[in-house]
C-alpha cells in the first residue's frame, strides 16, 4: 500500500513535474513571442559620448564617429527615438523615418550639447520631434508631423545658443518650433503649416533671435512672442493663420529689416502701394505697403511687403441638377488683388476632372466674373463638386487663395429628371411626376417668381415644350 501509495505519489509528482516543465516551456515560448514582437519597436538608441551606437544592432552607420547615418525606418513605442550624447557630430536621417506613439523625444539631446547637426529625417508622433539644446547646433531639412513641439530649442537660461533651424517642414503638430530661454538663434526657410497652436513660438527669455524667410501657413497663430523681446523678424510669409501674430505682455520686437529691405508678407494686409521712401510719402510705388502693419505699439512691421496676388472668390453653378448631355453655366469670380497686370489661366474642374481651361488678363486691382458653359456629355451620372483654379503667377506668395470649390454640388442625371413625389427634387428616374412638374412650370423664365433653372433642361432660358419633349423622350429611364 505504502509502496503503491508512494508510487502513486511519485507518479503524481512526475505528472506535476511534467506539467510544471510544460508550463515553464509555455512561458518561455510566450516570452519569446513577446520578444519577437518587441524587435520591431526599438529604442531608445543612443549615440554615446564615446562615439558608440547603443545598441550596436541599431540601424545607424558611422565610419568616423562624426557622421551617423540612419539606414532604415525606426518605430518606437514608449521610448525616445535617438538620443545624442556626443558633441561635434552630424546625424543624417537620409530620408528615413522615426515613428513614435505620441510621447517622448524623436531625436535629440537632453543635455546642453555643442555642434550637433540633425538633418534629413522624417519624424512623426513624438512629444518633442527634435529636441535641440545647447549651442552651435543645426537642425536642417527635417519633416516633422504629429508632435507636441516639432522642434524644441532650449537653453535653460537666456544665454546665447547660436543654433540654426532651417529648411524644415513642420505640420499638423501643436507648436511648430518652440524657442525656450534661448538667444541668438537663426530660424529660416522653414514651412510651418496647420499647427494647432503656433507656427513659431518664442517663449520668455528668448531674445535676439532672427526669424526670416519662413512660410507660416494656416496655423492657429503664425508666430507668438510670449513675453520675448528684441527678436528680428523679416521676409517671412504669413498666410491665412487664424491669428497671424500673437504678442504676449511686455514683448517688443523688430518686425522689419528697415527700408528698402522691408518687413514681412501678411495675407491679411490690405494697404495700397502708391508711394515709396522711408516715410512712404514719395511719388512712385516700391512694393512696400504705404501703411505699416501694426500689431501693437511695440510690435510694428513698418514696411509690409507687397507681392502679386490672384484669388478665386466664388464658384457658383447656375443649376443643381443637369441632364447628362446638356450644358449648364458656371460662374467664378476672379480677382487681381494687387497693382500688377497679370495674364494667367483659369481652370474649371468637376470632381477633379478638368472641364475647361481659359487664359485671361486682369489689370491692376480688378475683379471679374468668368462664365463657363459646362457640357456634361462625357460625365457619368452622379454628384459633382466644382472647382476653379487660377495660376500662381510669378512672384506670387499667397497661393492658398488661388482656388475655390463650390459649396453646393451639381447632380448629373437623366435628362428631364427634375422632380419626384417631392416637387423639384430629382429621384434618379424620369416619369409622369417630372412631366407634371414641367407642365406646372411651363413658360417660366428667370424673371418668373417660381423659376427653377433645373427645369430648363435644354438651358435656353425658358421652360418650354422642348423641355417636356426631352422628359417624354427619356420616359422611364433611370440612373
Ligand atoms: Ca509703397
Ligand atoms: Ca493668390
Ligand atoms: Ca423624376
Amino acid at each position: 500500500m505504502e509502496i503503491n501509495c508512494n508510487g502513486g505519489e511519485s507518479e503524481l509528482f512526475k505528472k506535476l513535474h511534467f506539467q510544471l516543465l510544460f508550463f515553464l516551456l509555455l512561458i518561455g515560448l510566450f516570452s519569446m513571442v513577446v520578444n519577437v514582437g518587441r524587435v520591431k519597436a526599438i529604442g531608445p538608441i543612443y549615440i554615446r559620448a564615446d562615439g558608440t551606437v547603443d545598441p550596436p544592432s541599431a540601424p545607424i552607420f558611422t565610419a568616423d564617429n562624426v557622421t551617423y547615418v540612419l539606414t532604415d525606418n525606426i518605430t518606437v513605442i514608449d521610448a525616445d527615438g535617438i538620443i545624442i550624447e556626443r558633441n561635434n557630430v552630424v546625424f543624417d536621417g537620409a530620408g528615413y523615418s522615426i515613428q513614435g506613439a505620441g510621447t517622448w523625444v524623436g531625436i535629440g539631446t537632453y543635455s546642453l550639447s555643442v555642434n550637433v547637426t540633425i538633418q534629413n529625417t522624417q519624424i512623426t508622433g513624438f512629444y518633442d520631434g527634435i529636441r535641440c539644446g545647447g549651442r552651435n547646433s543645426t537642425v536642417l531639412r527635417n519633416r516633422i508631423t504629429a508632435a507636441q513641439y516639432g522642434i524644441l530649442d532650449f537653453k535653460g537660461s537666456n544665454i546665447s545658443s547660436y543654433n540654426i533651424i532651417s529648411g524644415n517642414i513642420i505640420a499638423d503638430s501643436f507648436d511648430g518650433i518652440l524657442i525656450y530661454r534661448s538667444c541668438d538663434n537663426m530660424i529660416s526657410e522653414n514651412l510651418l503649416e496647420n499647427n494647432q497652436d503656433g507656427g513659431i513660438v518664442l517663449a520668455p527669455l528668448s531674445s535676439n533671435n532672427t526669424v526670416t524667410r519662413n512660410n507660416l501657413t494656416r496655423n492657429n497663430y503664425g508666430i507668438g512672442f510670449l513675453g520675448s523681446s528684441r527678436n528680428n523678424m523679416y521676409h517671412n510669409n504669413f498666410l491665412h493663420n487664424t491669428h497671424q501674430i500673437y504678442v504676449g505682455a511686455a514683448a517688443a520686437n523688430f518686425l522689419d529689416d528697415g527700408y528698402p529691405s522691408g518687413g514681412n508678407y501678411w495675407s491679411d494686409y490690405n494697404g495700397t502701394d502708391v508711394f515709396s521712401g522711408v516715410y512712404q510719402n514719395e511719388t512712385g510705388k516700391d512694393r512696400i505697403g504705404d501703411a505699416p502693419y501694426v500689431v501693437d505699439a511695440y510690435n510694428v512691421d513698418r514696411f509690409p511687403l507687397i507681392f502679386p496676388d490672384l484669388t478665386v472668390n466664388d464658384v457658383s453653378p447656375c443649376k443643381t441638377v443637369v441632364g447628362r448631355g446638356y450644358a449648364m453655366q458656371i460662374n467664378a469670380t476672379v480677382q487681381n488683388l494687387q497693382d500688377f497686370n497679370e495674364t494667367f489661366n483659369v481652370v474649371f474642374s468637376a470632381n477633379m476632372t478638368i472641364i475647361n481651361e481659359t487664359q485671361m488678363t486682369l489689370t491692376n486691382i480688378t475683379s471679374t466674373t468668368v462664365t463657363l458653359l459646362w457640357n456634361t456629355s462625357s460625365f457619368v451620372y452622379g454628384n459633382y463638386t466644382l472647382e476653379a483654379i487660377v495660376d500662381v503667377v510669378a512672384e506670387e506668395v499667397d497661393y492658398l487663395n488661388n482656388n475655390c470649390t463650390s459649396i453646393i454640388s451639381v447632380h448629373v442625371g437623366v435628362p428631364g429628371d427634375v422632380s419626384s413625389s417631392t416637387q423639384g427634387v430629382y429621384d434618379m428616374k424620369c416619369d409622369m411626376k417630372d412631366i407634371a412638374y414641367l407642365v406646372i412650370l411651363f413658360n417660366t423664365k428667370p424673371t418668373s417668381p417660381n423659376w427653377n433653372p433645373n427645369a430648363d433642361v435644354d438651358n435656353n432660358g425658358v421652360v418650354s415644350m422642348i423641355d417636356i419633349a426631352i422628359a417624354i423622350l427619356n420616359f422611364n429611364k433611370h440612373e
